[in-house]
């Protein structure tokens, strides 16, 4: 296996870390972390504002970033909001969105949701007088383009829905699905944080409406996010946030806005972590989608070889579908599991993972996730799966 951990500073500041928690957060490589570094040590200033090089410089690396993103998903540049993170983009859709919304209208969304997907929606129900439906999922937790057609009606407005799951991992029938909302007038709100860093996504092939994505989980940095909207919805839809830099014209009782996407782009930016993600996106083009999807693959087949000799382990997604293992080890709570993981320099996360409804589905209050990304070897697995036996013969002996 190629050693991707080379370009990753972390690893020479922790040599013997096992990081299997990429669908929190993915490690940033030094490219990342030095255009950062570049943009503090000679830009600095802020973007569309200053009649000065230095500004013009800062906003230009600010505008490349935004074609980049737009290439890297097949859009076109103005149908690329920058925000916080991919809850913000989720969030906004929502709340903007919700000027469309009328008591009685339907919203489909599924049991797999991170609460970042739905939560804004079952708040724009509440308030709306709107009603929030669930796609009946699959005994193993997967959704059909049969169940969807089960709630899709003439009153669906909106589907919003993860194209991965953050928890089981399995890829939603994206295309399809659109296709479908589409027939009926609704439009789709695609969850893609789990799905953007991991799989090539072509907006235009899926044809969807909107896409979230976080840049912190592709090797970006944190606390920049994308939402790409259709540019005819984006025009239609009112901003969320006003003041700085979106305003037209403004008078005592009168305001006008600039075009998508810079009316939804309240305020000074995320400078630096725009610039970098460019940066990331770059670096992980060139490893390619494919390759790094491949290695995942092969990373969770190796694990889920090795844990079939392991007794006392329940796997929710035992399947090739994705870079995750959800799983827990009877009789044991996944956050004393986690001490142990923790101990050995394994990085997994417990808990909910956000997504409290699809954990119930599981029958569960939490589980253990194991998450692969490309920079993951099969050392990384053999510490995982070392420390897997040792959380349940620990915990079992009392
Ligand atoms: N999931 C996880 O450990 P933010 O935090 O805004 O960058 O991303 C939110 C989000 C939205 N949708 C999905 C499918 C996600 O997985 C996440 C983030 C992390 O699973 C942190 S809770």
């Amino acid at each position: 296996m190629e050693d991707y951990k080379k370009y990753f500073p972390i690893y020479a500041n922790h040599k013997d870390l096992a990081y299997l928690d990429s669908a929190a957060s993915s490690l940033k490589p030094k490219c990342v972390i030095d255009k950062i570094d570049y943009y503090y040590n000679n830009i600095c200033v802020n973007v569309n504002r200053g009649v000065y090089s230095l500004s013009y410089e800062a906003t230009d690396l600010y505008e490349e970033s935004r074609r980049v993103v737009a290439k890297f998903i097949n859009a076109k540049e103005e149908e690329i909001v920058f925000t916080r993170g991919a809850s913000a983009s989720l969030n906004l859709v929502a709340n903007s969105y919700m000027d469309f919304i009328n008591p009685g209208d339907e919203i489909i969304t599924t049991l797999q949701e991170h609460h970042s997907s739905f939560m804004p929606w079952l708040n724009v129900c509440n308030k709306k007088g709107a009603k929030l439906v669930y796609i009946p999922l699959t005994e193993d937790g997967k959704v059909t383009i049969e169940n969807f057609k089960k709630v899709l009606t003439k009153n669906t407005k909106v589907v919003a829905i993860n194209q991965v799951s953050n928890v089981l991992g399995y890829t939603n029938p994206i295309k399809e699905i659109c296709k479908l909302a589409h027939e009926v007038g609704a439009i789709v709100s695609v969850d893609g944080a789990q799905s953007v860093p991991h799989m090539k996504v072509d907006v235009k092939d899926l044809d969807c409406d909107f896409l979230s994505f976080s840049g912190h989980k592709m090797c970006g940095p944190s606390g920049v996010g994308v939402l790409y909207g259709k540019y005819n919805l984006l025009q239609k839809m009112p901003p969320v946030e006003f003041g700085g830099d979106m305003a037209q014209d403004v008078y005592e009782h009168e305001m006008t806005f600039k075009d998508a996407p810079y009316k939804f782009e309240t305020g000074t930016p995320l400078i630096s972590e725009v610039i970098a993600l460019k940066d990331a996106i770059d670096f992980i083009s060139n490893i390619g989608l494919d390759n790094i999807k491949a290695r995942e693959l092969e990373l969770k087949k190796y694990a889920l070889d090795k844990l079939k000799s392991v007794d006392g382990i329940e796997i929710y997604n035992n399947n090739l579908d994705s870079s995750l293992i959800t799983f827990n080890i009877k009789g044991v709570h996944p956050h004393d599991a986690a001490s142990i993981f923790d101990k050995n320099n394994v990085c997994i996360r417990a808990g909910f993972h956000c997504a409290q409804p699809i954990t119930r589905f599981l029958d569960q209050i939490s589980t253990i996730r194991c998450s692969f990304y490309f920079y993951n070897d099969f050392s990384d697995v053999d510490k995982f799966v070392k420390s897997v036996i040792e959380a349940r013969d620990f915990f079992l002996s009392f």
